[in-house]
């Protein structure tokens, strides 16, 4: 043993005698409190902790994340203004929920046939990179994904549009719409508030990624499942922008070379986690899926929705032709892989 080591030794063994610690005082541990809001066993907070280990990991341990599912430090309404306020450092939000404020990004929720989460999660973070929009001006983004595309979970089979007459359905959003024009009684609130609305009557059914079958347990309430793979709800994880600042460089670093990866990761979880919810619930649940020319019908009155966005983003000043053609772009850019 070196001189050196042993004399590290010896004051280890003192320390452990004397309570004391050798080892000079260590840099200042970064300690960040990240706020989710729906339970720990759902999509969002499951990428939440993933990244969390990744970042202590990669950081050594100089960076410690404090995690809060639940809704236990900040709710999904008021999860944007919360991580700006610095109620929380980190935040994760469901664009959907804040249709009007999110313009840019949520046109990743228009009818355009994303076909996966993990191509819609790449698509959103090109299209938020390209774009930046004003909306996160005053928060750092950490990652953005989508989720699988929308389908219809409902107490009653829906096999007819007009099984959806005035039905009341959960959705948010660009999901929001489809419902609407489908002739639904769309019923907006966060995913977080929709068990209880199941279990009240509140709602008869929802219109949202198939893994909540399995993760909020929809399965046992909700019997029917109608296949339509219409639409994602995009989602980012954001930082207040002075936690940001303060951040070491070295750490800044470590967590922009995440976003890709933790944008990818979270798309490929979701849409392996959706098949395996489907495989769980097929034995409680009745599929129900649409033949072709009954998808071509369902698809017919969705066609304003995205022609209506474009017009109205073009009048509000922003390019909504050229996002539309980007998203689709990126769509076939994207699924090739
Ligand atoms: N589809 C959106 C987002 C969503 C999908 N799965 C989950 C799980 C937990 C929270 C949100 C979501 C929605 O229906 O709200």
């Amino acid at each position: 043993m070196k001189k050196t080591s042993l004399f590290f030794c010896a004051l280890a063994a003192i320390a452990l005698v004397s309570g004391t610690s050798p080892v000079p005082a260590q840099a200042k541990k970064v300690s960040l409190n990240y706020a989710n809001f729906p339970p720990a066993p759902t999509f969002p907070c499951v990428q939440m902790e993933r990244w969390k280990t990744e970042i202590e990991k990669r950081t050594d341990g100089a960076v410690q994340v404090n995690t809060f599912p639940g809704g236990t430090l900040l709710d999904a309404k008021d999860m944007m203004d919360g991580v700006i306020n610095g109620q929380a450092d980190i935040g994760c939000i469901c664009m959907a929920y804040q249709p009007g404020r999110f313009t840019v990004t949520n046109a990743t929720s228009l009818p355009l046939d994303i076909p996966d989460a993990k191509t819609g999660s790449l698509v959103l973070l090109d299209l938020y990179n390209k774009y930046q929009p004003e909306a996160f001006n005053k928060v750092k983004v950490l990652a953005m994904f989508v989720t699988a595309p929308a389908n219809i979970m409902s107490k009653a089979p829906v096999a007819e549009l007009s099984d959806l007459k005035g039905l009341d359905l959960r959705a948010s959003g660009g999901a929001a719409q489809i419902l609407k024009a489908w002739g639904a009684n769309q019923v907006g609130m966060p995913m977080s508030d929709t068990p209880e609305a199941l279990q009240k009557g509140v709602v008869k059914g929802l219109f949202s990624s198939l893994e909540v079958m399995k993760d909020l347990k929809f399965a046992e309430i909700c019997k029917y499942i109608t296949i339509t793979d219409t639409v994602i709800y995009p989602f980012a994880v954001i930082m207040n922008k002075g936690t940001w600042d303060k951040l070491p460089d070295d750490v800044k670093q470590v967590m922009d070379g995440m976003i890709e990866e933790q944008s990818a990761w979270t798309g490929e979880y979701m849409d392996q986690h959706v098949s395996d919810a489907i495989a769980w619930s097929k034995h409680q649940v009745e599929v129900i899926t649409l033949s072709p020319e009954k998808k071509a019908e369902w698809n017919a009155p969705l066609v304003p929705i995205t022609e209506s966005w474009i017009k109205q983003a073009n009048e509000s000043g922003l390019p909504g032709d050229q996002i539309v053609k980007d998203i689709k772009m990126l769509i076939e850019k994207h699924a090739a892989k």
